[in-house]
């Protein structure tokens, strides 16, 4: 894609670490990212990193609004690089889902009075519900002026980081997502009412970054083009819809995921089930497609691309489990030099004895 080439098309998805501290890495991050870049993925996202303070999920959420975090970062991008795998980050906005408590510290939003939370920001003043009751404040015209450009400060940091894949979070409930959800979204003004306006946000997002982002380098989005709450068809024609602009305006590929923009969600989890929905962004929005969740058995994994339904596989727990995982994948399958996908340290000695 672009100027890069993945050495295969197992991708590492972004997945929080909630362990960073004001937005910097920490001694946990880079074996982390080294490790899972070591087991031969093509593509190793790093996590959900805020583009401004109050753009966090957690306190523990790593940012990209100054020097200090993008010179982490861009050792992590380094590390990741050096293992054979591409670098990429996904940036976002946590919106009316930021100042929450790490997931295993209760994963709701922060008590009022907490000095470790802040106030949150979303198209419309209505709360996400149940574990995320903090009422957001509805962004002004001068808000969403400021979290663009905070989306392109961090574009840029990402591009001199060493990154050479973006991925803007626009997916999950978080900010990008909730301008285009009809749960979260209840504006009046150009921002809101018809699918067009919902998904101006979007829009004007991805052409600022486009505007700084390399043409040479792929820039990518993650976005929930289906909710399960019972108004899917029409939600996925609009999603599609508007992926055809985003096409247009000069994304690469899209993550296709889901809203996760409101409690009464049905979501139908068996393996690979997001595949079908991928692979008709893929064909009616004219663009190559990811997917993740629930991708681990190689035999689905393998299907989907063959079947020309998807581009990259995303693989995102079972690198938490393994992140040797597409080394033990294609030793499982017997592929020939499967330990070549691990660095030489390694290979030889698995290659080694019988
Ligand atoms: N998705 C994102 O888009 N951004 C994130 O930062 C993010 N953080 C995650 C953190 C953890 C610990 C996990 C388990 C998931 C996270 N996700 C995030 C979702 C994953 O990228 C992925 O879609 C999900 O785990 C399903 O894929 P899997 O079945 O292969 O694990």
């Amino acid at each position: 894609m672009k100027s890069i080439t993945l050495r295969n098309r197992i991708a590492v998805p972004p997945m929080c670490q909630y362990s960073a501290v004001d937005g910097a890495i920490t001694d946990w991050h880079l074996p982390h990212y080294l490790g899972m870049a070591r087991g031969g993925a093509g593509l190793v996202i790093v996590e959900a990193t805020a583009v401004s303070p109050e753009g966090r999920i957690t306190p523990g959420c790593t940012g990209l609004w100054n020097d200090m975090q993008a010179e982490g970062m861009a050792r992590v991008a380094a590390a990741i690089k050096s293992a054979g795998a591409v670098p990429g980050i996904q940036i976002g906005h946590a919106g009316r889902k930021a100042s929450a408590n790490r997931p295993w510290e209760g994963d709701d939003h922060m008590a009022d009075g907490d000095p470790r939370g802040w106030p949150t920001l979303s198209p419309s003043a209505i709360a996400f519900g149940a574990n995320l009751p903090q009422i957001p404040a509805e962004m002004t015209p001068a808000d969403i002026a400021r979290v663009k450009a905070d989306f392109v400060s961090a574009a840029i940091r990402a591009r001199d980081a060493g990154f050479e894949w973006l991925e803007l979070h626009f997916a999950h409930g978080y900010l990008a997502q909730s301008f285009f959800s009809v749960h979260a979204n209840h504006r009046t003004d150009a921002y809101g009412g018809d699918a067009e306006h919902r998904g101006r946000f979007l829009i004007e997002t991805l052409q600022a970054v486009r505007a700084i982002w390399p043409e040479h380098l792929p820039l990518t989005a993650r976005f929930g083009v289906i909710e399960f709450d019972g108004r899917d068809e029409e939600t996925l024609d609009e999603a599609i819809a508007l992926t055809r602009k985003f096409r247009e305006t000069g994304l690469d590929l899209l993550s296709v995921s889901m809203g996760f923009s409101t409690m009464t969600a049905n979501i139908p989890w068996t393996p690979a089930f997001m595949v079908p929905i991928a692979e008709r962004v893929r064909r009616e929005g004219g663009i190559p497609v990811a997917t993740a969740w629930g991708m681990d058995d190689p035999a689905d994994a393998e299907r989907a691309i063959a079947e020309d339904q998807l581009d990259i596989v995303m693989v995102g727990r079972g690198h938490l489990a393994d992140p040797h995982y597409p080394f033990r994948t294609a030793r499982a399958l017997d592929l020939p030099k499967s330990s070549s996908l691990l660095p030489e340290q390694y290979a030889y000695w698995l290659s080694r004895y019988p």
